[in-house]
């Protein structure tokens, strides 16, 4: 019998525009756009580890070409891919001070803010690392971008994902209409669908919390924590602890196997009142990817995450993120 034909992501992407006849189709090649820059740097990400071996380490590699460090390499790809793909008015990205400019010319109807390589302690000891990303329709109407276009509600994203390179690459990503996963066969270069329609168990089986901060959380986060890990067979516990250091990577595996993660605020460093993570480019459309799959995400005074009206590009906001009963558990701590 004939094995059926798998379905990549453009089919997907194409069938999904059919259901909506008043698409352009610009919402379409913007994310195709996108996953030619998630391949590109998969490949990179690949070789990685190969570097010294080939004596690229240095400065130059064997085509003569300067070498860049990974998460360089990482923003760079989006970054021009994106500035001339005609879909986008204006860019935010985690390695960038400032809103990136599109090329004069494409300016289109949509931005993107990007974390290019999250989980950057992990790119050189090949622990898994991904790219995040959010799409929102401009609020300007045209011309180039500003940060009026950046800084909307995640409640108001078109699309988020993430391209997470692991033991295989994957792309997870909702256009809301709940949350599809492709794997990258890497022989043909494809990314096929793996896992339709993802529902996030509503009972977390992980707890990911960097424990290191304990001394550091307030009383209310212990204390959530701690039940987290009493036993309670009704709901499952104790939870295992699982904590990679890669949001992207701790987030895929709770939303596959139902789990928590959280980031709370802390007064180990001054400079950083509210926790690590940041709000448009990694908080924002993680909360849009666990809702669409029927989990949650607050901050840790227990405000939805997808309501918060960001006021710089790189705020950051403390994050409680996962399988819905637990998170809605967590409300009840936070008072
Ligand atoms: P990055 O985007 O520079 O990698 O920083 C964010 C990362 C997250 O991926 C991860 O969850 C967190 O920082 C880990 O922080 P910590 O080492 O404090 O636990
Ligand atoms: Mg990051």
């Amino acid at each position: 019998m004939n094995k059926p034909l798998g379905v990549t992501v453009i089919r997907h992407i194409v069938d999904s525009q059919r259901l909506h006849p008043e698409a352009t189709g610009d919402l379409s090649g913007l994310l195709n756009e996108l996953i030619v820059a998630g391949k590109t740097i998969s490949a990179e990400v690949n070789m990685a580890g190969l570097a010294d071996i080939l004596g690229m380490s240095g400065k130059t590699n064997i085509q003569g070409e300067k070498v860049q460090k990974l998460d360089e390499f990482a923003n760079n790809t989006i970054k021009k891919r994106m500035a001339r793909c005609g879909y986008l008015c204006v860019m935010t990205s985690e390695e960038e001070d400032d809103a990136i400019p599109v090329e004069d010319g494409y300016e289109g109807k949509y931005t993107l803010a990007f974390d290019p390589l999250d989980g950057s302690t992990n790119i050189d000891v090949n622990v898994n690392i991904g790219t995040i990303f959010s799409v929102h329709r401009r609020r300007t109407k045209w011309g180039q971008g500003s940060r009026e276009d950046m800084l909307q509600k995640g409640r108001d994203q078109v699309a988020a994902g993430y391209i997470l390179y692991g033991s295989s690459t994957m792309l997870v990503f909702t256009t809301g209409e709940g949350v599809q996963g492709f794997t990258l066969d890497p022989s043909v270069g494809e990314f096929y669908l793996s896992h339709p329609d993802i529902r996030t168990p509503v009972r977390s089986k992980y707890l990911s919390v960097n424990e290191g901060n304990r001394n550091y959380w307030p009383e209310n986060i212990r204390r959530y924590i701690d039940a987290l890990k009493e036993k309670d067979k009704e709901k499952g516990r104790p939870c295992s602890c699982r904590y990679i250091g890669s949001l992207v990577a701790d987030f895929h595996r709770n939303l596959i196997a139902g789990g928590i993660f959280i980031y709370p605020r802390d007064n180990k460093n001054p400079d950083k009142p509210y926790g690590k993570l940041r709000l448009l480019y990694e908080a924002a459309p993680l909360a849009m990817l666990i809702e669409q799959a029927g989990g949650r995400a607050i901050t840790d005074d227990g405000i939805n995450i997808l309501d918060i009206e960001p006021n710089s590009l790189h705020q950051r906001v403390p994050l409680i993120i996962g399988s819905k009963l637990d998170v809605d558990e967590a409300q009840g701590y936070l008072g």
